[in-house]
Formats: structure tokens, C-alpha cells, sequence
């Protein structure tokens, strides 16, 4: 373990660093609960397994996803969608665990959005090479709902730019047990993932897996 690391986790617990109105990076929030979100991530993926999806122009990501809770995000050729059907199976996504909706809904109020309420859940997998470009989130109805992520495995240079494709971009280190809350003038900045760098995680081997929470609807 880092001197950083051990400093911010082990000495004085997580930490709280604002990256930009409306967004707070929660260092180490979710890395006294790494083994249940673990198990819960095999559960889920063993119901409805990663894939890459198609966008709506027809290129395949180099991330793969799945969903769990009330609405899983979905794009093919068609468009981006909420959907409350994995396409894939036919059936509802798997349940949001509940130490999923607990954790984001701690997060959120750490930053000041008390009572979040996810009703959905984003599960992406990157491997050694996978990215995704720059883009801002907006298929979701409230846009005044916050976004929670939390990042497990190996660490990613994470892209914060402003409300013009164009604006310059920020970088920041997202490390295993992370977590951010997006929020308020923050909620619809560009933003994107840098390419997976290659390396191995104690947890996770050769992946960053990144979990998004959001009001979908
Ligand atoms: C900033 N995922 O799934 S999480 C996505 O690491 C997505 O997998 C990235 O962007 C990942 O849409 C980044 C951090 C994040 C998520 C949503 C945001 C940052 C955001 C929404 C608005 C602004
Ligand atoms: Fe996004």
C-alpha cells in the first residue's frame, strides 16, 4: 500500500475532496464493504452477464456492462434507453442489492444530496485497453438527482471536462473503493474513462469494475 493511501485510510478514515462544484470524491467510502459488493457483482453478473453493447452508430463499446435494479441503461442500434428488461434475457434485470442502494444513498448525503433514491444501477467492466469517450449522462428524467460511482480493481484515469465537449478536462485517479457524487452544476459535464492501463488487482485481477447509481425515472 501507497504512503497516500495509507495515510488518507488507514490513519485518518475516508476523506472528502471536492473536485468541482457539485462533484466530491469520497476516497476509500466503499473499501470496508469491497467483500459484499464483490459477492453481490458474482451474483448479479451470473443472472445477467456482461456484454458489450452496440451504440446507436454502430461501433461496439470496449466496456462491457449489465444492470441491476428497477431500470438497466441499454443502447443498440436503436438508441439509448432505460429499459426494465435485459434485452439479452427477456427478464427483469436482478434486484438492487440492498447494501448497493445503502452505500449510495450514504454517499449522496455526504454531499449534500440527502434522500437519494437509486432506481437504477450500472455495472462496468473494463479491461486492459477499454475506455469510454467523453459524453455527458442524459437519459435520465430528474436531472436534479445525482450520480454515485464507485470504482473496485484497478485504477483508472477518470476525465472531467465542462458543459462544452470542447472545455479542457481535468484528470483524476480513481482508485479501488472510491466513490463520487456528481451532482448540481457538475451533473451534466463531459466526462469519460482514459484506456484501462494494464496491471493486477489483489480483488480483481486484470479489471476495474465501476458501479453507477441513478433515479432513472
Ligand atoms: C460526471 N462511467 O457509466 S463513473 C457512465 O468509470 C460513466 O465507468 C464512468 O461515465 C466509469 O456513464 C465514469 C463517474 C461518473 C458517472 C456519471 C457522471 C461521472 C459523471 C455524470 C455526470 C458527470
Ligand atoms: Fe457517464
Amino acid at each position: 500500500m501507497t504512503a497516500d493511501l495509507f495515510d488518507s485510510l488507514e490513519t485518518t478514515g475516508p476523506s472528502r475532496e471536492p473536485l468541482a462544484p457539485g462533484a466530491v470524491l469520497l476516497r476509500g467510502f466503499a473499501r470496508s464493504h469491497e467483500t459484499e459488493l464483490l459477492a453481490a457483482i458474482e451474483t448479479i453478473t451470473a443472472q445477467a452477464p456482461f456484454r458489450r453493447m452496440i451504440t446507436p452508430g454502430g461501433h461496439q463499446m470496449s466496456v462491457a456492462m449489465t444492470n441491476c435494479g428497477a431500470f438497466g441503461w441499454v443502447t443498440d442500434r436503436s438508441g439509448y434507453r432505460y429499459d426494465a428488461v435485459d434485452p439479452e434475457s427477456g427478464k427483469t434485470w436482478p434486484a438492487m442489492p440492498s447494501l448497493f442502494r445503502q452505500l449510495a444513498e450514504q454517499a449522496a448525503g455526504a454531499a449534500g444530496f440527502a434522500g437519494f433514491a437509486p432506481d437504477a444501477c450500472l455495472i462496468n467492466r473494463y479491461e486492459p485497453g477499454a475506455k469510454m469517450s467523453l459524453h455527458q449522462d442524459r437519459d435520465e428524467r430528474d436531472l436534479d438527482e445525482p450520480i454515485v460511482s464507485v470504482s473496485l480493481g484497478l485504477p483508472a484515469t477518470f476525465l472531467f471536462g465542462g458543459l462544452k465537449r470542447s472545455d479542457k478536462t481535468q484528470r483524476h485517479r480513481l482508485v479501488h473503493g472510491d466513490v463520487v457524487v456528481w451532482g448540481g452544476p457538475a451533473r451534466l459535464a463531459f466526462h469519460g474513462v482514459a484506456p484501462l492501463a494494464d496491471g493486477e488487482h489483489a480483488r480483481l485481477g486484470r479489471r476495474r469494475i465501476n458501479l453507477t447509481f441513478r433515479r432513472a425515472r
